[in-house]
């Protein structure tokens, strides 16, 4: 058998489960940033060729951190520096990052876990608000009997994409959203991760009335570790299934010198 025919036969039968949510205007996002629009920018009918054949196509505008997506490391910066103390002000210009842009994002093809702090509770969703600590992803890591390697990604599930339909109250603005707290931050870079995904918009605990005006977490993650983000990952499936490891495929697009992009991330189970 040759090398392609054994990795296929090793992959007949796997479950792929598809982590993205749909991309459409109006979809929940966070207020810091463009929204996404799609139009009809040409419709069948418009012009039709001579034999008979007709096209359309679409304008899409859309912030590059709407969605399910990832944070490059040139998204976030704490007085003036960028990961490994790169001068932000230096970095950027009109045409995005000389350095550190989502472009230079090496794609990830690499074992996934999922802790799943909302089972570690006995709920399918953390209530609004809730900080999930080190202490937290330490009692998973145990309950799940799983480790979280370095090279890594972990997914922090917290059932908060159930509630994806749920428009205002997925964002949080009033109730505040469950996320990792500066110890879960902490926890997770000592693990040397190359990303940490969850479900909500920002990611960290956004707590009831706060918004996005404070992200620690985004600082410890991106500034201080060179750890992507990713958010608003789809993981109701996955929790469901009851998993706790993977193979997670993350290929952004390859938007030069942007500081995140839109991902479609899949789970391969077997
Ligand atoms: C938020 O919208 C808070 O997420 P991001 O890190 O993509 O800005």
């Amino acid at each position: 058998m040759s090398e392609l025919n054994t990795l296929l036969s090793g992959l007949s039968g796997a479950r792929i489960i598809d982590l993205s949510q749909p991309m459409k205007r109006g979809m929940p996002q966070s207020p810091n940033h463009p929204p996404f629009r799609m139009i009809l920018e040409r419709r069948h009918g418009d012009m039709v060729r001579a034999d008979g054949g007709s096209a359309s196509n679409e304008i899409i505008v859309t912030g590059g951190h709407v969605g399910t997506h990832i944070d490059g490391l040139s998204h976030v910066s704490h007085e003036g520096k960028l990961f490994g103390g790169v001068d932000a002000y230096e970095a950027q210009g009109a045409d995005g990052f000389k350095t550190l842009g989502i472009d230079t994002m090496t794609p990830f093809v690499g074992r996934g876990v999922l802790l799943d702090i909302a089972r570690l509770h006995g709920v399918a969703t953390l209530p609004a608000g809730y900080g999930i600590t080190a202490d937290d992803l330490s009692r998973a890591e145990k309950a799940q009997g799983i480790s979280v390697e370095a090279g890594d990604s972990v997914l922090i599930g917290s059932g908060w994409s159930r509630r994806w339909n749920e428009r205002d109250a997925f964002i949080g603005l009033s109730d505040g959203v469950p996320g990792v707290d500066t110890s879960g931050a902490e926890w997770i870079a000592s693990r040397k991760v190359k990303i940490a995904a969850g479900e909500t918009i920002a990611f960290e605990q956004i707590t009831a009335g706060a918004g996005h005006s404070l992200l620690p977490v985004h600082r410890i993650l991106l500034v201080e570790y060179g750890i992507h983000i990713m958010e608003t990952l789809k993981l109701d499936e996955l929790l469901d299934a009851n998993v706790s490891e993977f193979i997670f495929v993350v290929s952004p697009l390859r938007v030069v010198g942007a500081t995140g992009a839109p991902v479609r991330p899949l789970a391969i189970l077997p």
